[in-house]
């Protein structure tokens, strides 16, 4: 065993760790007057929502660009068709969202850090026999700080993949707590989650999943620490977009990031 695996198997040192890094990030004061709402639903419960931030005509206009795209720019999971980095492909997803100000700016005010957007992905649901759903089943994004974006371009109900979250599961505390309910032997380092350990800590934990439905143009901001997931598709199909932020150390040029998520070919 490497000596990495033993500090990450041991969940003191791992908190340790945490705690030390968010020491570092730089913090600033809140200049945004409106979006009070969304700031406190995101601090306490991890995510929130505005509702109608593109119109029906916006979303169908770029569900269509993203349909356009497939077979040509995407990389296929499984169910899932992802074009990352659409805005380079298309200026008026780049200029309608992508270059949004205040969307960063609300970011930056619940993060209080400065953040970059590290790019914009674009994405069709489709419904496949076993499918896992947008993200590959329950999973924290990350253990430091994580901040997404998710547009809904299509009516999403209980069927074609909605957004799921446990509630509160961003915190500092609830990090910590759920690293205690991680079957022994399982890195502290592992983002991922099965369905029974999500029961097992939503119930001792005492927080509740919410499954995010809401008409297309809905907008989903999420502290993705928190556990979340794209609930498997019964039904349908869901087209998106997903705008990521970095804290400004974590910017990775594009370059870099390009490669890594590379879109030319599908898989
Ligand atoms: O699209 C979603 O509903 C969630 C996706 C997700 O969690 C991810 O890609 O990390
Ligand atoms: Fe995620």
């Amino acid at each position: 065993m490497k000596l990495r695996d033993i500090l990450f198997l041991n969940r003191y040192i791992f908190i340790a760790a945490l705690i030390f890094n968010d020491s570092k990030a730089k913090k600033f004061v809140n200049r945004l007057e409106s979006h009070q709402k969304q700031r406190d639903d995101i601090r306490t419960l991890g995510f929130s929502m505005i509702e109608g931030f593109f119109t029906a005509e916006e979303c169908d206009t770029m569900s269509q660009f993203i349909e356009d795209y497939i077979g040509v720019h995407d990389r296929k999971f499984a169910n899932d068709h992802r074009i990352y980095s659409i805005q380079k492909l298309n200026s008026y997803i780049k200029e309608k969202f992508h270059d949004s100000e205040i969307l960063r700016q609300i970011g930056e005010d619940y993060t209080q850090t400065h953040l970059i957007l590290q790019s914009t992905l674009g994405a069709k649901l489709v419904e496949e026999a076993g499918n896992k759903g947008s993200g590959g089943g329950w999973h924290r994004d990350s253990h430091t700080l994580q901040y997404k974006n998710i547009a809904y371009l299509s009516d999403v109900t209980e069927e074609n993949g909605p957004f799921e979250y446990v509630a509160q599961s961003h915190t500092k505390q609830a990090i910590f707590d759920a690293l205690k309910y991680r079957p022994p032997g399982k890195n502290c380092h592992n983002y991922r989650f099965t369905q029974q350990e999500i029961d097992e800590i939503s119930s001792k934990m005492g927080l509740e999943v919410v499954t995010v439905c809401a008409p297309k143009g809905s907008l989903l901001l999420a502290d993705t620490r928190g556990l979340h997931r794209g609930k498997p598709l019964i039904k349908g199909v869901r087209y998106a977009l997903t705008n990521y932020f970095v804290p400004e150390d974590l910017f990775q040029p594009e370059e870099i990031f390009d490669e890594v998520y590379s879109h030319s070919k599908n898989q």
